[in-house]
């Protein structure tokens, strides 16, 4: 088999990138080690920002995304037993929208296979060769059969977990990282929303968080220790620390409902440079990892491809690799970015077991100052919203 870029993963990066490839008349096939049924109703993100819906749409494929998705204007800080409303749209002229990431992976897979794209799902056993070279390939096992792709560019957009940033030549590589030593407890339950707005709460108990998905499906997460497990949170005990957590004295109630799903996740931040090795290139998770309090990752994976897309075209188009030789310096500027404030509100809204009381009270006076400082306000909603 032969293709012009072959992409492994079909998360929001890989399946993007394929489409945008696409547009561009530039051929790619797409391999994914799980199923459809299990990528389409995998539950993760729920906030994007505005530049990644203009990418969505101008691809096409926002239509569902923009009739479906839910505008929000602004979320709500709540601490010291009060509610402080970050208003995004009066500080920044810009919103996010809250619309499910399985969503945008069905949506994405639609406009792939209707296009006769190239999605092979199941796959196993998938290896990287002559990465060094400008003619790589990718080796896997499909329906029983091992096959082998030669492409001119392998793009790895497998995940944190994935195959390709191990396959990249180790020399001059360099990973940050930060492990919080707590998790989130997600919750997705069926009730109606709490509250018209998403609610981040700091609590001495730990974090808390009122999302949404659709108006009779909630997403909740509370703060836990990573090494807990799922069986020991009956639906009694969560709703008591969720009450705990997010209620004041003001007679607003979080609203229980059947909880469907539980999931414990760990909370770290990761970065490994460079993105890119010869022909290899490193999109989204596969190369950085944000703790979803700022809500980035998934914002994140669309600008990666993006920027790739654009030096794939140039490539294409004219022969010319400038955009491509400027693909990680150009994606980690706003890497860095979100790493920086996805670590401010993880370190602001949660409880350090190691926190001295001085610290435990410079960051309530810090929650203190964002909410009263227009400036800091600002400074807030323009990181969340995506603002520059
Ligand atoms: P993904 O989505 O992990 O997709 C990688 C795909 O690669 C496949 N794969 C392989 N395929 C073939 N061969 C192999 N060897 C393979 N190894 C792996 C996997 O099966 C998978 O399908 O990475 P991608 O595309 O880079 O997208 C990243 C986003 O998924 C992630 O950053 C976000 O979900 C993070 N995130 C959030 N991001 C936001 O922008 N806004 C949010 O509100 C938000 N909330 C969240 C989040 C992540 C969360 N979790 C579960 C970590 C909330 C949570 C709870
Ligand atoms: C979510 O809806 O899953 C969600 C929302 C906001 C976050 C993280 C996750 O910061």
């Amino acid at each position: 088999m032969r293709t012009q870029v072959a992409i492994i993963g079909a998360g929001p990066a890989g399946l993007l990138l394929s489409h945008l490839l696409h547009l561009n008349g530039i051929e790619s096939v797409v391999l994914e080690s799980r199923s459809r049924e299990d990528i389409e109703a995998t539950i993760r993100a729920g906030v994007l920002e505005q530049g990644t819906m203009d990418i969505l749409k101008n691809a096409g494929v926002g239509a569902r995304m923009e009739a479906e998705g839910a505008l929000h204007h602004g979320f709500d800080l709540a601490f010291g037993g009060q509610r402080h409303r970050i208003d995004l749209t009066g500080l920044t002229g810009k919103a996010i929208t809250v619309y499910p990431q399985h969503e945008v992976i069905k949506d994405l897979v639609a406009a792939r296979l209707a296009a006769q794209g190239q999605l092979l799902f199941e796959v196993t056993d998938v290896a990287l060769h002559d990465v060094d070279t400008t003619t790589p390939a990718v080796s896997f096992v499909h329906r029983g059969e091992a096959a082998r792709i030669e492409a001119d560019f392998v793009i790895g957009c497998d995940g944190y977990h994935g195959v390709a940033r191990p396959a990249m030549p180790q020399q001059g590589r360099q990973d940050f990282q930060r492990n919080y030593g707590f998790g989130w407890f997600g919750i997705l339950v069926e009730s109606a929303p709490s509250s018209e707005e998403l609610i981040y709460a700091q609590h001495e108990r730990g974090f808390a968080l009122i999302s949404t998905r659709t108006p009779t499906i909630q997403r909740l997460y509370f703060q836990c220790d990573p090494a807990d497990h799922v069986d020991n949170w009956s639906d009694d005990r969560i709703w008591a620390e969720l009450h705990t957590r997010l209620e004041n004295n003001d007679g607003w109630r979080v609203n229980e409902g059947r909880i469907f799903q539980k999931n414990i996740i760990g909370m770290r931040s990761f970065v490994s440079t460079p993105m890119q090795a010869g022909r290899l290139f490193l999109a989204g998770d596969s190369a950085h990892i944000v703790p979803p309090t700022g809500a980035k990752g998934m914002n994140l994976a669309v600008s990666d491809v993006n920027l790739l897309a654009q030096g794939l075209e140039q490539f294409y188009r004219d022969g010319r690799d400038e955009r491509l030789q400027g693909y990680t310096a150009a994606a980690l500027k706003r890497i860095w970015r979100a790493e920086y404030f996805s670590w401010w509100m993880t370190s602001m809204l949660h409880t350090f077991a190691d926190a001295t009381p001085f610290e435990r009270e410079v960051r309530r006076a810090e929650l203190e100052c964002v909410v009263s400082s227009r400036a800091m306000s600002t400074a807030l909603a323009e990181n969340y919203v995506g603002a520059f």
